[in-house]
């Protein structure tokens, strides 16, 4: 693959923006190379500054789960647009797509948008601590709710990526409020509640985490997390950032039939356009300002733009649940081949999966959690991402992510990606 107009832009860029990139996992940092820019896409495929086409498992980190430059979105999103891109006044279409995530979405009364999904969970808490009168949170290793302060311990995707252990300007005093402990332990929730009983104001957790790879649930870990804070006055806040919409309709809760009391929403939610957004039962959603005192804002938040194209895609979704049905069959083509292709060769892996999220990890244990997931061996990894980039197949530049699925792509790009991992 020739790369130099990437590597040509990526040292322009960093004369002007830091690292060259707008977001840190994009950088290549960790898997090293240079950061392949992107001139387009469309449906499976991203194309390349330097023509270079690839069959896109990122999916711009989760939102394009119907393919790139969908064209009923990308139609609406014109139509839209000509009657200009936001006006800072309710409108209409606001409340069409709240009415319809709250037909897809089990025990949603009430939605606020927002414009990211760090964004809707640092709203989330501020919510939770106002609702229940209570300052502490419990956050699990390895997960990732986006780049607000209290957030930034011991989290995933790119802080785990770059091994940040402490995050510069996040101060003592954020952090002391924010409690972590591993993913999949219930024994260490229990000991945490019990240390700060009459503490703790919620529990977040990404009910599938996709920010250390793709880790599942263990049997009744999320019931028990349920339990726990039913008992102790905890609102359960479910990050279904990446899997709401993504997993059935209902998302998490319902693909795992467990409910939180607040739910944070983005990417799929915006279908690409910058959208968040959180959403609850309505006698905790009516402590958010106007109603309630817990103030939250936002000058961009329900743009006709971001409404418009969650709108359309989010429709399609909730009309056609038979994608989801699409989406785990090309999952589980995706497992089994990548399986057979990896166990012939040398390395020890691991493969974990939920419907279209899906990891490898090149390690001989199960990867549950955190600790196991960075025992992998990430040089492998790094390796192997290579591979297959210059194989035509574009991963999450690190081994701290999820891959994506879009339904856009065919059982014929499934077996490219299976035979470039059987060259590995
Ligand atoms: P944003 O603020 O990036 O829209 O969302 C933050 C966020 C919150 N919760 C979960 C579960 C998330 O995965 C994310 C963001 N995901 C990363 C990828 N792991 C976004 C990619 C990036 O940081 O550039």
């Amino acid at each position: 693959m020739n790369y130099q107009s990437s590597k040509t832009l990526f040292e322009r860029a960093q004369h002007s923006i830091p690292g060259g990139v707008n977001s840190p996992v994009r950088a290549f940092k960790s898997v090293g190379g240079t950061p392949v820019f992107m001139e387009k896409a469309k449906g499976a495929y991203l194309y390349d500054v330097d023509g270079n086409q690839y069959i896109d498992f990122i999916n711009s980190w989760g939102p394009m789960i119907l393919g790139h430059a969908h064209e009923p979105v990308i139609k609406a999103i014109c139509d839209k647009a000509a009657g200009s891109t936001s006006f800072g006044a309710p409108t209409k279409l606001e409340i069409e797509i709240a009415e319809l995530i709250k037909t897809m979405a089990p025990n949603v009364d009430l939605i606020r948008m927002v414009n990211s999904g760090t964004e809707a969970c640092m709203s989330a808490i501020r919510l939770a601590r106002g609702y229940t009168g209570k300052n502490k949170f419990i956050k699990f290793e390895g997960c990732y709710h986006g780049h607000a302060d209290c957030f930034l311990v011991k989290a995933g995707s790119g802080v785990a990526t770059f091994n940040i252990q402490k995050v510069p300007g996040v101060t003592a005093g954020v952090a002391t409020d924010t409690l972590t402990c591993p993913y999949n332990n219930i024994a260490a929730v229990e000991k945490l509640v019990a240390e700060n009983r009459n503490e703790i104001a919620a529990i977040i957790i990404e009910p599938i985490a996709g920010n250390m790879g793709c880790i599942l649930p263990g049997e009744g870990y999320l019931e028990t997390l349920r339990k726990i804070c039913d008992r102790e006055n905890i609102l359960l806040i479910f990050d279904e950032v990446m899997t709401g919409f993504r997993l059935a309709k209902g998302g998490a809760q319902e693909k795992l039939k467990v409910n939180a009391d607040i739910i944070t929403y983005g990417k799929i939610i915006g279908a690409g356009m910058p959208v968040g957004a959180f959403a609850g039962r309505k006698e905790i959603m009516h402590h958010i300002a106007p109603v309630g005192s817990v103030y939250q804002a936002g000058t961009l938040s329900g743009n006709p733009l971001a409404m418009i194209a969650g709108y359309t895609l989010l429709k399609e979704l909730s009309t056609n649940p038979v994608i989801y049905d699409e989406l785990e069959a090309k999952g589980a083509y995706l497992e089994k081949g990548l399986s057979g292709a990896l166990k012939a060769r040398s390395h020890a892996f691991r493969i974990n999966r939920l419907s279209s999220m899906i990891s490898v990890h090149f390690s001989d244990h199960d990867i549950t959690d955190f600790a196991s997931a960075s025992e992998a061996n990430i040089e492998v990894f790094n390796n192997f991402f290579h591979h297959m980039l210059n194989s035509g197949v574009y991963l999450p530049p690190s081994a701290f992510e999820t891959w994506f699925i879009s339904n856009a792509i065919t059982y014929q790009d499934l077996d490219r990606t299976i035979d470039a991992a059987s060259r590995f």
